[in-house]
């Protein structure tokens, strides 16, 4: 056996898409429109535990990397969701994604809304990103190779199938389409060096789909707790 060349592991890695949230009920459901307030508000308040692990992840991911040229383009993660100066960042846009969909700030940054299942989910991210070799980390990142579909969905649909929601709300969707792009690069950099044997290009897959699994498993706790509309 000869491991793929790059060309073919960023194809097997792309296939794995089809396992993408995207096609959850729960987020097919919202990107169709067929979303009532409270699947929404339920959506943004429990997406919002994921937001703010996101950081605190990739400063884990930081700890773990001594590759000083791999954290000076990695630590943009983390002034992208925390902010920087007169960028108040995605954590803070997120909230105001909540307060365009009618939820308080107080509500959202308490958490109270938060599942259960989704928590864990969450937990088990980063944990496995603070536990795991930085480049093993890196590759669960590259469900983002999805992201810009997903972004540019709510930007086309969510304006004409929930006018309620206030436009600026939506910022954080159009930050995300060009900052996933760049976070893309370099994971897929990182990991079609990194993963260079059949073994470890086998481990690559099984840990982007443990990474899809997370995502999928969140939505199945939105859909339980929020029912999901035909
Ligand atoms: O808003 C998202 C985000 O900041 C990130 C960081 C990245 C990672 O490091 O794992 N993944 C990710 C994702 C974000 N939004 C999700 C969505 O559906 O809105 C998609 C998600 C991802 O694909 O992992």
């Amino acid at each position: 056996m000869t491991p793929w060349n790059h060309a073919e592991f960023e194809a097997k890695l792309r296939d794995k898409g089809a396992a993408y949230h995207i096609y959850h009920p729960f987020n097919v459901m919202l990107n169709t429109g067929q979303a009532n307030r409270e699947q929404i508000q339920g959506w943004v308040a429990n997406r919002y535990y994921y937001q703010i692990i996101i950081p605190v992840k990739d400063a884990a991911i930081m700890s773990n990397c001594p590759d000083r040229a791999i954290r000076r383009d990695w630590i943009q993660r983390i002034i992208d969701h925390d902010g920087r100066g007169d960028d108040a960042g995605g954590i803070e846009a997120w909230i105001r994604l909540g307060e365009a969909v009618g939820l308080a700030r107080e509500e959202i940054t308490d958490l109270r809304h938060v599942i259960p299942a989704v928590r864990f989910a969450c937990d088990a991210y980063l944990n496995f990103c603070r536990r795991q070799p930085w480049q093993e980390a890196v590759c669960s990142s590259l469900t983002e190779l999805f992201a810009p579909k997903i972004h540019k969905e709510r930007l086309a649909n969510w304006p004409e199938f929930y006018p309620w929601i206030e436009s600026t709300g939506l910022q954080y969707f159009r930050n995300r389409v060009t900052q996933a792009r760049r976070d893309v690069e370099q994971g897929l950099a990182v990991t079609l060096d990194y993963f260079d044997t059949p073994a470890l290009q086998a481990r690559a897959l099984d840990i982007l789909q443990f990474k899809l699994d997370i995502l999928w498993s969140m939505n199945d706790a939105m859909a339980l707790r929020y029912g999901v509309n035909k």
